[in-house]
């Protein structure tokens, strides 16, 4: 046990630099020490889905290479580090009820405790996007018991790693669990029922809340939650209906229930969903309301909405029941395809405050490029710019008197993308597919030395 003390939430006016991974992403070891299989150890079976045709059986085997990781963390010289929880290694049967797993979190122990001993300080989020196939077979998020289970997962976490960990986020990017994952159909569970993902949404927001009182009932302190919140720029007048959509299901789905316990009629025009009182039942939206004590954003990109024209095939399935729309995402593009525009950044840090009240920390920003290894080494010059640009334009939002009390680069490791399985590489550490070996990148030097320097 390291007695060393976690740094919190900073304060006012303080700033903390870290890095961020997520579990299902890096760990690996799907089968070690008691883990059963998640929703993305399913998904990545069904033909397809990925677009490598790749999983993260082994993904960058940080379960196995926690010394070598914790290094690189160090190496960086950060305050914070961001990292989540593998539900199905801690409660392999989904629930309380089923089972605590204690080498589970005996991995996630050793991991907190690695941090302290280098003075670094944990950031844990609950869940970021791995549930257990278990409870997806129960309905997943659309089981509204799915928020309970995630307040049990928060009090187990929180009775090994509490004592050893200063702030907590709930949630990553439930925007993505719900809208990929239930409407679309491109992430796990895979499910595609348009609209219907809105009871999904709903029901991640229960969960954060159930989850965050749970963690406060503990003595947790500096609980938050964190959302892929966007800019939203429609191409011209003629747009301003498709717009607010995109900003009612991308932003105020969230931050509406969070600051004023409410669903605005906006949201509602496209999610009749969320009129059905079986769904959203008495006191749930008073239970969101004032839950979270920061929103950690998360932004890679802006959204440009347009009205599709005649002819053009329109609707987008990630936007469920906002008709005609289409995106016209501007150049230049990462490899991934996203419009790099860092005014967007300044932008929703300000709009986010501004919004809630609430202090704001970049939880996760960085860049897709395919990189290439010459001599050892990796040049990612783009990588670099883009990290630079967008740390000028949280020094800009910060010059403008917004509330932000961090920045975390997305992402430590190149790790498993999700859909795009291994083709895209957001690492500022580069990591070969057959070795696991770890080079760091042009990048990784780069932002050693902004954060030594405080920027
Ligand atoms: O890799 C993801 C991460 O898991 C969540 N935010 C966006 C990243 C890039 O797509």
């Amino acid at each position: 046990m390291v007695s060393s003390h976690p740094a919190g939430l900073p304060g006012r006016g303080e700033f903390s630099y870290g890095v961020a991974t997520a579990s299902y992403q890096v760990e690996g070891a799907i089968g070690a020490d008691g883990r059963t299989p998640s929703i993305w150890d399913t998904f990545t079976q069904v033909p397809g889905a990925i677009r490598d045709g790749s999983d993260g059986a082994t993904a960058c085997d940080s379960y196995h290479r926690v010394e070598e990781d914790l290094a690189l963390v160090a190496g960086l010289g950060v305050d914070h580090y961001r990292f989540s929880l593998a539900w199905p290694r801690i409660l392999p049967g989904g629930t309380l009820a089923a089972g605590v797993e204690a080498r589970g979190l005996d991995y996630y122990d050793r991991l907190v405790d690695g941090l302290l001993e280098r003075g670094i300080s944990p950031m844990p989020t609950l869940y970021h996007w791995d549930l257990p196939q278990v409870l997806e077979d129960d309905g997943g998020w659309l089981n509204r018991d799915t928020g309970r289970h995630l307040a049990d997962l928060a009090r187990v976490v929180h009775d090994r790693l509490g004592d050893r960990v200063g702030m907590w986020a709930t949630l990553n990017e439930p925007y993505c669990s719900a809208y990929l994952g239930y409407a679309a159909g491109i992430h796990a569970p895979g499910r595609v029922l348009g609209t219907g993902a809105h009871v999904a949404a709903h029901h991640l927001l229960l969960g954060h809340a159930w989850a965050a009182e749970a963690l406060r009932d503990a003595g947790a302190r500096d609980v938050g939650i964190v959302l892929n919140l966007a800019p939203v720029w429609p191409e011209r007048p003629e747009a301003a209906e498709v717009a607010d959509g995109v900003d009612a299901i991308r932003n105020r789905v969230w931050l509406g229930p969070l600051t004023d316990g409410a669903y605005d009629d906006g949201l509602l025009a496209v999610a009749p969903e969320l009129r059905d009182p079986d769904v959203v039942r008495d006191g749930d939206l008073a239970a969101v309301r004032g839950s979270a004590e920061w929103i950690g954003i998360n932004y890679y990109t802006p959204e440009r909405p347009d009205l599709a024209a005649a002819g053009e095939p329109a609707g987008v399935p990630v936007y469920p029941g906002v008709e005609g729309l289409v995106m016209r995402p501007r150049e230049p593009l990462t490899d991934i395809g996203w419009e790099v525009d860092a005014r967007g950044l300044t932008q929703v840090l300000a709009d986010t405050h501004a919004r809630t009240g609430l202090p704001v920390l970049v939880c996760e920003n960085g860049a897709a490029y395919h990189d290439t290894v010459v001599d050892g080494a990796v040049d990612d010059r783009a990588r670099v710019d883009y990290l630079r640009d967008h740390l000028a334009a949280v020094t800009a939002a910060r010059e403008a008197g917004v509330d932000v009390r961090g920045y975390v680069a997305w992402t430590l490791l190149d790790n498993f993308e999700w859909a795009e399985g291994y083709t895209q590489t957001f690492g500022i550490v580069h990591v070969d597919r057959q070795t696991r070996n770890r080079i760091p990148k042009a990048s990784y030097h780069w932002y050693a030395t902004h954060v030594g320097e405080r920027g």
